[in-house]
């Protein structure tokens, strides 16, 4: 049997997020993996690759995940540092063209402010529900 050389994981880079916000409601995606984060609701995004940008990311992310053409890309909440040592960004972006489609995960759930406090979030993005609530209604 050939003997698979292990590669280095890479434990840098950035897995980014995405705030869609349209009439005050926020797109939340529902996870289907890892078994642990199974059922949980997320902002829809996910690693970038080698040599890709944060708006690169975002654009490959929300097209494989969503089905939709994505633009923008201003900061939303603070960092937060994954245990592989990546980091976790929300950006805010704008839908340009198509209508989202859970292609990836379970469900996709537009949420208000209120919801956006009473859905089972992940935990990684709880921290960014303030930040996220000055652009939803309904708080
Ligand atoms: N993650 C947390 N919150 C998010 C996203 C998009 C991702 N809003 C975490 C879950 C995984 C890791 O980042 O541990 C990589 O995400 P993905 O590639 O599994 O979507
Ligand atoms: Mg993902």
């Amino acid at each position: 049997m050939p003997v698979e050389r292990a590669r280095p994981a890479d434990h840098t880079g950035e897995v980014v997020a995405a705030a869609i916000i349209v009439d005050g409601r926020l797109l939340l995606a529902q996870r289907t993996r890892p078994p642990e984060l199974a059922g949980q609701w997320e902002l829809p995004g996910g690693k970038a690759e080698a040599g890709e940008t944060a708006d690169d990311a975002l654009r490959r992310e929300l097209r494989e995940e969503l089905g939709v053409e994505v633009s923008g890309g201003d900061r939303i909440g603070e960092d937060v540092p994954l245990p592989d040592g990546r980091v976790l960004r929300a950006y805010r972006v704008e839908l340009v063209s198509g209508t989202p489609v859970a292609l990836d995960h379970a469900e996709l759930r537009w949420v208000d402010g209120r919801e956006l406090g009473e859905i089972d979030l992940v935990g990684n993005d709880r921290g960014w529900v303030p930040d996220l609530r000055l652009h939803l209604k309904g708080w």
